[in-house]
Order: structure tokens, then C-alpha cells, then sequence
């Protein structure tokens, strides 16, 4: 399976900064092994569409669990996908956190992206406390459960471990194994056979110099990586290692 290589630039780039980003890497960018994919703020998405190389896909960071209406401030889908994006980062820990989202409303997210032709990525992960009393794999497959109430299998998982976020702690290669083989086994257990054909992600201060050793875990089919996202060089040196 092709690993993805997903970037979620989170709160960061004008319109104008990822227009200078897309054309930087259009200039240096070789498709290599991995699938490389931007989840931009939805302001970018359209400056993205016109301006990224041939080969990079298109994501978004959040979308709305509604089809349409009275939503105020909210994105459907349905926009997502007439602006040509193909993936939608649902349930990451910094909206369960900051938003208050559930896994009933990360379903409700994943079903919708998914019923416009959009992919979710479908983000779950312990925190510190859950995992040092050695609760991080039942924690995780719990919430994964009820993040895919009715979600149909065209969809990508990412393990992250919300200790491993941004804080510059990664999680082993062993760790990301452990959690991304058990994920495995529940979507076996959800879906049978089609359950081989879905990517896991890890993310959590994943950059250049360790996504190579994380991502060659059987288990593991790329990254949903953050601040290594920012800067092309990173991202070149991230799609070089895979
Ligand atoms: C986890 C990750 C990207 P970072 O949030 O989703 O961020 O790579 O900065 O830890």
C-alpha cells in the first residue's frame, strides 16, 4: 500500500504564504513513493487547487456534520468536494479538545465527507494519564469504535497520541506499531478483508529524520504530520525518506 503522506498545516499560511509554498515546492517537488496531500485551512483551499504540483492532493482540516442550512460559520462537504478536495482530517485531537467534538460527531463529520466522494481521516489517540496507566490500547480502539458508527471503509485512520503532539516527543516506532496492529484488528473485525486496504497513519512530531523507521512498521502506512508540514524543505526531506 502507496503511504500517505498527509500535512496538516493546522492554524498556519494566508492565502499569499501558501501560494509562495505551492509554487516552492512545485519548483523542488519529485513524486516519489509516498502520496503526498495538504490539509490547508479552508481559506487556502482554493489558492492550493490552482497552484499545487501535478500529484499532490488537496485536504481539509474540519468539516461540518450538517448537509446544508442554517450552520452559521460552518463548511459542508459538499463545498469541500466542489473545490476538488479529496480528504478531510475529522476528530483531531485539538478539536475534541478545543471544540468539545465527540466521537458521535466525528462519525456524523466522517459520513457526511463521505457521501460528497471525500475521504476522512479519521484521527484518534490517548493522552499522557491513559497511557501511563497503560490504557492507551483499549482507550484507542474504544474511541475509534464510536468515531465509526456508520462510516464505510473508504476512510484512513491516524493514531496519535496526543502526548506526542507538538510537544516534540515521539512516540517509538514500536509504539506507533503496537497501536497502529491493534487499529488493524478492529477494522478487521468491523469491516473483514477490506479492512487490508486501509491506510493507519501516525502522527506526532513526526519530521525527516524519523518518519522513515515509523513508517516501515507493517502496520503503519504513512504520517498525518504537523509542524515538519510548514516548510518544503522538510516536506521534501519527509517524501525523500519514504
Ligand atoms: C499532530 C501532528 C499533525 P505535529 O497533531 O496532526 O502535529 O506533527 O506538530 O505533532
Amino acid at each position: 500500500m502507496r503511504n500517505l503522506l498527509a500535512l496538516n498545516w493546522k492554524m498556519n499560511k494566508t492565502p499569499s504564504e501558501a501560494r509562495s509554498w505551492a509554487a516552492e515546492l512545485t519548483e523542488r517537488y519529485e513524486e516519489g513513493n509516498a502520496e503526498l496531500a495538504v490539509m490547508a485551512p479552508a481559506v487556502t483551499i482554493s489558492t492550493l487547487a490552482a497552484n499545487l504540483p501535478a500529484g499532490v492532493g488537496l485536504g481539509a482540516q474540519d468539516v461540518s456534520a450538517y448537509e446544508s442550512g442554517a450552520y452559521t460559520g460552518e463548511i459542508s462537504a459538499g463545498m469541500l468536494a466542489d473545490l476538488g478536495v479529496q480528504y478531510v482530517v475529522v476528530g483531531h485531537s485539538e478539536r475534541r479538545d478545543y471544540h468539545g467534538e465527540t466521537d458521535a460527531v466525528v462519525a456524523a463529520k466522517a459520513k457526511q465527507a463521505q457521501a460528497n466522494g471525500v475521504v476522512p481521516i479519521v484521527c484518534v489517540g490517548e493522552k499522557l494519564d491513559v497511557r501511563e496507566k497503560g490504557e492507551h490500547v483499549p482507550f484507542t480502539l474504544e474511541q475509534l469504535s464510536g468515531s465509526l458508527e456508520g462510516v464505510g471503509t473508504d476512510v484512513v485512520i491516524a493514531y496519535e497520541p496526543v502526548w506526542a503532539i507538538g510537544t516534540g516527543k515521539t512516540a517509538t516506532a514500536d509504539d506507533a506499531e503496537e497501536l497502529a496492529a491493534a487499529i488493524r484488528g478492529a477494522l478487521e473485525q468491523r469491516y473483514g478483508k477490506k479492512a487490508a486496504d486501509i491506510r493507519i497513519l501516525y502522527g506526532g512530531s513526526v519530521k525527516p529524520d524519523n518518519i522513515a523507521s515509523i513508517c516501515a512498521k507493517p502496520n503503519v502506512n504513512g504520517a498525518l504530520v504537523g509542524g515538519a508540514s510548514l516548510k518544503v524543505a522538510d516536506v521534501l526531506g519527509m517524501n525523500d525518506a519514504l
